[in-house]
């Protein structure tokens, strides 16, 4: 008795197994749609997406509404016909087909432009799409009222002021409704502005703000943190490279992991804490003393913190080491 239970349990399993299976080999479809009250009647545009995992393209549809209806049929897309499609027809369902190979809507396609408008609220209606190697699927069409907002930069965020309303977020549009300038990518929700105290245009890595727009009051913030001393408008950057990797740096380390073999590192005339290491093939300069602009240098710099040079070549001046 236990060892029949247990074939017939076996037996069931195997079927609940194959017929899952058949249903997960079924092609699908994913019909959408927008309704406009046009008053005393409704437009509705559809856009057919095939999500069939197996290939099959899509080559028919009906629309089945829930009785009879006055329908006019305004528009099909291209190589799309529809029996009866335009025209003004009191029925009960609009078929369309492509007239063609070249105009089913193939596996993880789309096709808009079914159109037609009634003289109630359809609504959500029945459909039946229709797949080569004579298969068909049948659901129901959704309205799509989710907004998508034009992303041109790039960033992830989206221009609230940009809107299209769709299923599927169009190329180049996002969900997100948070980016208050879509021209530049380095300005959106996640942006760190920098305080820059004394107005030197240069700011401060350890006081910032993060939001979109710039931040409003007397002080002004900037979205660099380059000074390396926010009270002195005289003092900048602290580290200035030229040469392949130009640009301005925090730290002597920095500078020196990102020159090329033959640069000179400028340093400003403060203190630097930090250790130095010079262990890579190439050979530099570091020219201590600076101003905060870089345009002379009168003054040392000094470097509190052990230097070990263990490899490329150092050539060092205006530098007191502590
Ligand atoms: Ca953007
Ligand atoms: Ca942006
Ligand atoms: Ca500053
Ligand atoms: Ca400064």
């Amino acid at each position: 008795m236990k060892n029949r239970r247990f074939i017939i349990s076996a037996f069931a399993a195997a079927i609940i197994l194959l017929t899952a299976s058949y249903a997960l080999a079924l092609p699908e479809a994913f019909i959408v749609y927008k309704e406009t009250d046009l008053g005393g009647s409704w437009q509705y545009d559809y856009t057919i997406y095939n999500i069939s995992t197996e290939g099959e393209a899509i080559h028919e549809v009906f629309f089945y509404f829930a009785g009879d209806v006055a329908v006019t049929g305004t528009s099909l897309p291209a190589g799309w016909h529809g029996v009866p499609w335009t025209g003004a027809y009191t029925i009960s369902y609009l078929n369309a087909y492509s007239t063609e190979f070249t105009y089913d809507i193939v596996a993880w396609d789309s096709a808009s432009g079914f159109s037609f408008t009634t003289d109630y609220r359809a609504g959500n209606i029945l459909y039946e799409a229709h797949f080569s190697g004579d298969k068909y699927s049948s659901g129901t069409t959704v309205l799509c009222l989710f907004s998508f907002f034009r992303d041109a930069d790039g960033d992830g965020f989206g221009d609230p002021e940009d809107t299209v309303q769709s299923c599927l977020a169009p190329e180049g549009y996002v969900a997100d409704n948070t980016d208050c300038d879509d021209g530049q990518a380095q300005i959106n929700p996640q942006t760190l502005w920098y305080r820059d105290n004394d107005e030197d245009g240069y700011g401060n890595p350890a006081i910032y703000l993060q939001q979109c727009t710039v931040p409003s009051g007397p002080t002004p913030y900037v979205l660099n943190t380059l000074d390396y001393n926010d009270t002195d408008p005289s003092i900048g950057p602290s580290v200035k490279l030229s040469g392949t990797s130009a640009g301005y740096y925090l730290s002597l380390q920095a500078a020196y992991d990102e020159a090329s073999n033959g640069d000179t590192i400028q340093a400003a005339a403060v203190v630097f804490n930090e250790n130095l290491y010079i262990d890579q093939n190439k050979s530099v300069a570091i020219d201590g003393g600076y101003n905060g602009t870089f345009t002379s240098s009168s003054g040392s710099t000094t470097i509190q913190g052990n230097m070990s040079v263990a490899g490329g070549g150092l050539a060092i001046g205006n530098v007191v080491l502590q």
